[in-house]
């Protein structure tokens, strides 16, 4: 099975983002793996992720982005057709609003096994919930973008998006984030179900 997994790369306030470490992390451990790293603009990541599905016809697909202000690991559940956020993309392109597909529907689910991937998770201690909003910046905006790559070609492919908090650190008494091995193991976690 060929499962295609990618990251973003740093934007706004957010300096290192964990999602593209995961990324390299599992480049170098899994060969078995497609991964790549996304640009965080709208235009340039919905192009190279289509690029990327259009070569490679994965059987799977997980992306990946930071959620900074979350505690948990986030299976996301719906991608919607908008964009909208009060921050600039890396292109400095600002949203307000705009549909991602003219023709498309208002949202699609997530068809990864979100139900068995949130047990899992929290079988092996690794906190993690569902999520219904992946928000209306670039990480949804991929995740619209490759659901709808998949269902403009009637195929039948696990492809969602999974959230992962910020990287831990400590300020004082107070630790918040999630180490970055702990998030590598959430994926992993996620694609042994997949495959
Ligand atoms: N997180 C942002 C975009 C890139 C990323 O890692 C988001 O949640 O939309």
């Amino acid at each position: 099975m060929r499962m295609l997994i990618t990251g973003f790369n740093p934007f706004g306030k957010v300096e290192v983002n964990p999602s593209q470490l995961i990324v390299q992390r599992l480049a170098e451990s899994r060969p078995d793996l497609l991964t790549l790293v996304l640009p965080t603009e709208y235009h340039a990541a919905a192009d190279k992720i289509c690029a990327a599905l259009n070569v490679w016809r994965p059987d799977a697909v997980i992306s990946l982005g930071v959620a900074q202000n979350r505690a948990v690991i986030g299976l996301e559940r719906i991608a919607v057709n908008v964009d909208d956020a009060s921050i600039p993309d890396n292109g400095d392109v600002l949203k307000t609003g705009d549909l991602i597909e003219a023709e498309g529907p208002i949202a699609y689910w997530s068809t990864l096994p979100l139900t068995a991937m949130l047990a899992a998770l929290l079988e092996r201690g690794i906190p993690a919930a569902i999520s219904n909003h992946a928000g209306t910046f670039v990480c949804n905006h991929v995740f619209y973008t490759a659901r709808h790559w998949v269902e403009q070609r009637g195929l039948n492919i696990p492809c969602g998006f999974i959230h992962v908090p910020g990287l831990s650190k400590t300020e004082g008494d107070v630790t918040t984030g999630m180490p970055l091995e702990q998030m590598v193991e959430a994926v992993e976690i996620c694609l042994e179900l997949l495959a």
